[in-house]
Formats: structure tokens, sequence, C-alpha cells
């Protein structure tokens, strides 16, 4: 029973998210929460592109709590932002030790909807990695997973313009869910997709592979790249790569884990 959503009565429902609230500020507070890194890599040379930083927590009373459930109740109870101010703070304090293991490698931190649409988050931000190396902002990469709506906003549009002016990559995340649309990927500045884990688990059918080789094709005409998410099996490889998506992501590379624990170099037998 660890998810709200199980809750059938709304005021056992509500009980649990103050709960978790309550013990996720703390463990913000006590630096508790672990951020772990799952890479993004070239299918053909292996080679290390990106570590997508994902929180874990595990908590003394609550036990492991899913990050689908404390980030859904970050977000409903204010507590999103310093969720994501720890999390950089967590990686910009392993980025000196990633950047000695992939020297060309960047870290992709996840961005909520409602971070972006506070008028000085960019600028926040930028200052915070400028503060500690300038360079580093080269290494880092945002990965946008809102409705494509909310970037009619304003706010978030200049705050993704300033991020990807200083260098920041920006990458959307979960593509071709409900989440996003075609209608407006061309006014949106971004480097990657992220194709969402659903086609590689439909690769089996024709009319999927076809959806792939047109993400394949839109992303190459237009420079930027292409990582299939949730690649679990060696069959979704070879498919994968004969339809023309060369980086993954997924169980068969690795999964999340803390940096102490990832190998330097990835297989894919
Ligand atoms: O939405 P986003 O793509 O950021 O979600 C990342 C989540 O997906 C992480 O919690 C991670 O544990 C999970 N994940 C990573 N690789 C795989 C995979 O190969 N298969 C499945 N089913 N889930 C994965
Ligand atoms: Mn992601």
């Amino acid at each position: 029973m660890n998810s709200m959503t199980f809750h059938a009565d709304p005021s056992r429902a509500e009980a649990r998210q103050t709960l978790v609230a309550h013990r996720l500020a703390q463990a913000m507070r006590l630096g508790t929460l672990k951020v772990h890194y799952q890479p993004e890599i070239d299918l053909n040379t292996h080679q290390v592109l990106t570590l997508e930083a994902l929180c874990r927590w595990h908590d003394d009373e609550l036990n492991q709590v899913a990050p689908d459930e404390f980030i859904a109740v970050a977000e409903s109870k204010g507590l999103i932002a310093d969720l994501g101010r720890e999390i950089l703070r967590q990686v910009l304090n392993d980025l000196p030790q990633i950047l000695l293991n992939w020297p060309q490698a960047r870290v992709a931190i996840n961005v909520s909807g409602i971070e972006l649409s506070q008028a000085q988050f960019a600028a926040q931000w930028i200052q915070r990695v400028q503060n500690l190396n300038p360079d580093y902002l080269k290494h880092l990469e945002l990965e946008l997973t809102e409705s494509i709506y909310v970037y009619d906003v304003p706010t978030v549009r200049l705050n993704l313009e300033n991020l990807h002016q200083a260098g920041v990559h920006l990458a959307i995340d979960d593509f071709g869910t409900g989440q996003s649309s075609l209608s407006r990927l061309h006014t949106l500045p971004f480097d990657k997709i992220k194709m969402d884990r659903s086609f590689v688990q439909g690769l089996q059918n024709p009319m999927v592979q076809a959806i792939v080789q047109a993400m394949v094709k839109l992303t190459h005409d237009f420079h930027r790249s292409l990582v299939a998410e949730g690649l679990e099996t060696q069959e979704q490889l070879s498919l994968l790569k004969s339809l023309g998506c060369h980086l993954g992501q997924g169980y068969l590379i690795s999964p999340p884990k803390a940096l102490t624990e990832l190998p330097k170099q990835f297989s894919l037998l």
C-alpha cells in the first residue's frame, strides 16, 4: 500500500499526502534523498552520452517511496522547487567525479512545468551552476516532461531560451505520449527527443516501426538526437538499430544506480 492512488477513501489519501510531504521536506533538509544515475549510450560504440539523474528515496517510516508518488506530492504541496534545487545540488556535487569517468558526458535533470513557470528559474539555475564552474553548463541537460501547452506560457519559453543560450541541452521526455504534440515542436528550442518506452515495447508492430522511422527522420533532418527509452531486450536493440535509432537507455544497458555502483563501461550482451 504505497501509493496514494490506492486509497479509495479521499481523507486517507489526503492524510498520506500530508505525511509524505512532511517526511519529504525532512529528507531534503537531512540530505537523505539519493540521486541515482541511468546511462544513455550510443548503441554502436557504447559511449556514454548522458547520465539521467533519478531521485530515490527510502524513508524509515514509509519505506521505499516511488518517485511517481513523491514527485506528485511535491508538486501539489509546493515542494517541487525545493526538490529541484536539492537534485541540482547533488548533481553539481557529483559532477567532478562523473567528468573524470566520462569526460564527454552530460547529466540530465528532469524539470517540472511548475519550476519553468517561475520567472527567475533560468537565471537562478544558471547562476548556481556558474558560481561553481561556468564550464559545467555544457555538461547539463534538462528533460521536459510537461504537456506541450505549458510551452505556450511566455515565462516558460523565456526560461527555456535562456537555458539553451547558456549552453544547457534540452530534451523532450516521453515523446510521443499524451504529453507531447507535433503541432508546436518546430517552435521549441530542443536538442533531443526521448522516445517513450511504449514505442520500444511495440516494435513488433509494423506501424510502430513506421512511426519510429518517422521520428528518426524528423530528428535527423533537424540535427537533433533521438534516444529510445526503456530498452530491455536484444530483439528491441536490433530492431531499433535497423530502423536507424542508434541511441538508447534502459535495463538492457543498466538500471539507475548510485554513482559509486555504476561501471565505467557498458556492454549490450
Ligand atoms: O519519465 P522518465 O523517462 O524520466 O522515467 C524514468 C523512469 O523509468 C525511472 O524511474 C526508471 O527507473 C524507469 N526505467 C528506466 N529504464 C527502464 C526500462 O528499461 N524499462 C522500464 N519499464 N522502466 C525503466
Ligand atoms: Mn526522464
